[in-house]
């Protein structure tokens, strides 16, 4: 008898009566596959801010290797990989050109001013995505009123787009522009694996022309936690002192970027399951009366809805967490669902079902 099992609880070995809760909120939720907790037993691990653990070199030489650069660095979080980034490219009081949907501009809690102490100068992109003479139009003669233009960062795939995927012709074309104009590029590249996969390139194509790269192990890849950010060796040295200026030195990491491995080396191909059921929940979801929502522009992972005038994404979605879904507000009346691991087809219907009972 369990001591902790109040009386009249179900007996022992019963099935649970509700069925499991169908989490959409992100692919953040992915929690390590049984290979991943195994790989961070057996992790050969040292101190890596005294001399680097191997486990840690390991990854980071396997995902530079990946992403056709010279050099990774791993890092805590996404945001710490591209905040690194911002302030290994440019001086304070310097301009950095983002997407005014970017989640660097976004989210990342202003980390682009108040810690980089950049000038943000922002664009609209097509659902995220910049159009190739785009940029040229951002430019200023040079004079003595304006900040100097330092980075350009771009996003793939783009987020708040909903997961919209940019091509790497579209991305050389960009680099090429901001080159010219004088920029360093950096790629926010958080689901850039999303990216290659949805695109069927292999991800140097998208990585090649920017400067920079992050890229998150622990969204679609699973791993449960830490991104990588790739560039040249000397950008490299620098970023490893900017981490270690923020405070993201981590001692044997090796546990955590034996998980990082794994998620690099067996976990690319599989999102092509979660773009699949992505689609077929874009497309229950256009079935329903009053939804806002072009199923043919679900590119990858991430599914985007409008609720109908008079609805709250917030309201709608305690009423939809009631029935057992997840999903989180992404405007006041937009909703965001990502696919991910634990995300199957056949939880499509329920999913579909959950939100018509909503409305
Ligand atoms: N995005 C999270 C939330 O912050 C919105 C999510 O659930 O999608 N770049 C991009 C494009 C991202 O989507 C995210 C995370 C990050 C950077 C930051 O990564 P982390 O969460 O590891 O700091």
């Amino acid at each position: 008898m369990d001591p902790l099992a109040g009386a009249g609880g179900p007996p022992a070995g019963s099935p649970p009566e509700e069925p499991p809760v169908i989490d959409l909120r992100s692919d953040t939720v992915t929690r390590p596959t049984a290979a991943m907790r195994e790989a961070m037993a057996a992790a050969a691990v040292g101190d890596d801010v005294l001399d680097h653990d191997p486990t840690v070199r390991r990854l980071e030489e396997a995902a530079a290797a990946r992403l056709g650069k010279e050099a990774a660095l791993f890092v805590p979080s996404g945001t710490m990989g591209n905040l690194i980034a911002l302030l290994s490219h440019t001086v304070p009081g310097q301009e950095v050109w983002l997407e005014e949907d970017s989640h660097i501009y976004y989210y990342e809690a202003g980390g682009v001013t108040r810690l980089a102490g950049l000038f943000p100068r922002l664009f609209r992109g097509r659902r995220g995505i910049p159009a190739p003479g785009q940029l040229r139009d951002l430019a200023r003669p040079a004079g003595l009123h304006f900040p100097v233009p330092g980075l350009l960062c771009l996003e793939n795939t783009h987020n708040r787009g909903g997961g919209t995927v940019m091509a790497p012709d579209r991305m050389a074309a960009l680099a090429d522009t901001a080159r010219e104009l004088g920029l360093k590029v950096h790629l926010d590249g958080a689901r850039i694996f999303n990216a290659a996969v949805a695109l069927g390139v292999e991800v140097q194509a998208l990585a090649g022309p920017a400067d920079s790269v992050m890229v998150s192990l622990s969204k679609g890849l699973s791993a449960p936690v830490g991104s990588v950010l790739a560039g040249s060796r000397s950008f490299i040295a620098q970023a490893r002192r900017v981490r270690q200026l923020l405070g993201g030195g981590m001692r044997q990491a090796g546990v955590l970027a034996a998980a990082g491995l794994v998620a690099l080396e067996t976990m690319v191909d599989r999102l092509a399951d979660d773009h699949r059921v992505a689609r077929a929940l874009g497309e229950a979801l256009a079935a329903i009366d009053g939804l806002v929502l072009d199923p043919a522009q679900v590119e990858t992972n991430i599914v985007m809805f409008e609720l109908p005038e008079g609805y709250e994404a917030a309201g709608f979605l305690q009423r939809l967490a009631a029935q057992g879904v997840l999903g989180i507000p992404f405007g006041r009346r937009v909703v965001r669902f990502v696919t991910h691991r634990h995300v199957t087809a056949d939880m499509v219907p329920r999913v579909a079902a959950a939100v018509r009972a909503c409305l």
